[in-house]
């Protein structure tokens, strides 16, 4: 098995040529890096990426199902760092097996596709380079710098993420390693309001751990209760549901409709309500008038009369 790193030894013009280039827009743009590990990216799904490679051919999601781990090294032609770690990202291209281990570029926005694809020749790099799409975009825009390198598995979910420039390329293949015959299984935990039943995240969640619940959408007139399931150890997919109860704080006792003011409306709704024929929320916690914890006739009668102005 091939372990050397390659280095740059062919074609010292082009070389010169692309540092120079490098040194003036690296003056010119803030390449922000940091030697760190980081969990920035990690958990966002990129399955759905459709792209095409710095050549035009169309790339997408597939390219994740049939390997344990794909390596996408988020680089910039203008950074010289990055142009070391493209070596790192060849040898690994040519250490592992391609059934296992799939090595991808993804070229940074500013960096012209036409000049990347003179530099791989000149150095003769076979691994390929997809252009950015809106999915690949989200991902390396969780930290505005480069190089970032992303560790994907068969479900198209990251599952580390790399901030920063690679000391050697054994860091890089540790890496790897580490994630190769390690697939794991994912379920997805779709968290529901209870309110509109709109779908408000749906989140996934390596299999017997616990999804991280979204922050419950705010409704007038509701205050947010529980989630209806229990989502601290998931084994399937599940929908977890926001319940909310009428903030009651807010309305004026017998605006059983809840419209903000009383009226004979309300009146009629209480009445349906005494007799069995109607049932809400509203009526239930707004229409006990004499507060005796029931709903009853006098209920309505005493409605009537603060409807009429007979009484407070
Ligand atoms: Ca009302
Ligand atoms: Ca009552």
């Amino acid at each position: 098995m091939k372990r050397s790193v390659k280095r740059f030894s062919s074609n010292r013009g082009f070389t010169a040529l692309i540092l120079v280039f490098a040194l003036v827009i690296a003056l010119a743009l803030p390449a922000i890096h940091a030697n760190a590990e980081d969990n920035g990216a990690v958990g966002i799904d990129v399955s759905g990426f459709s792209t095409v490679d710095i050549y035009g051919n169309e790339v997408n999601g597939d390219i994740f199902k049939s390997r344990d781990i794909t390596v996408i090294h988020y680089f910039a032609i203008w950074y010289d760092v990055c142009i070391v770690e493209m070596g790192y990202i060849q040898t690994a291209h040519e250490n592992f097996s391609e059934s296992e281990v799939g090595v991808y570029g993804l070229l940074e926005a500013s960096s012209s596709a036409d000049i990347c694809a003179s530099l791989m020749d000149a150095y003769a790099y076979t691994y390929p380079c997809l252009m950015l799409d809106d999915v690949l975009s989200e991902m390396a825009g969780v930290y505005p710098m480069v190089p970032q390198t992303f560790f994907v598995d068969s479900n198209g979910i990251v599952v580390e993420h790399f901030a920063g420039i690679f000391e050697t390329y054994e860091q890089l293949e540790a890496i790897i390693a580490s994630h190769v015959g390690q697939s794991l299984v994912y379920h997805t935990v779709a968290f529901i309001d209870g309110l509109t039943d709109e779908v408000i995240a749906s989140v996934p969640v390596v299999d017997g751990e616990a999804a991280e619940a979204p922050e419950p959408p705010v409704h007038e007139g509701y205050a947010f209760s529980h989630w209806d399931a229990d989502f601290s150890c998931v084994h399937e997919d599940i929908n977890v549901v926001a319940v909310y109860i009428v903030d009651v704080s807010q309305y004026e006792l017998g605006d059983v409709n809840m419209s903000g003011n009383v009226d004979i409306t309300d009146v009629v709704l209480l009445l349906r309500g005494v007799l069995g024929i109607e049932t809400s929320d509203g009526v239930s916690l707004l229409g006990d008038m004499d507060t005796n914890g029931e709903i009853q006739v006098d209920d309505v009668v005493i409605l009537i009369r603060k409807v009429l102005g007979i009484s407070a």
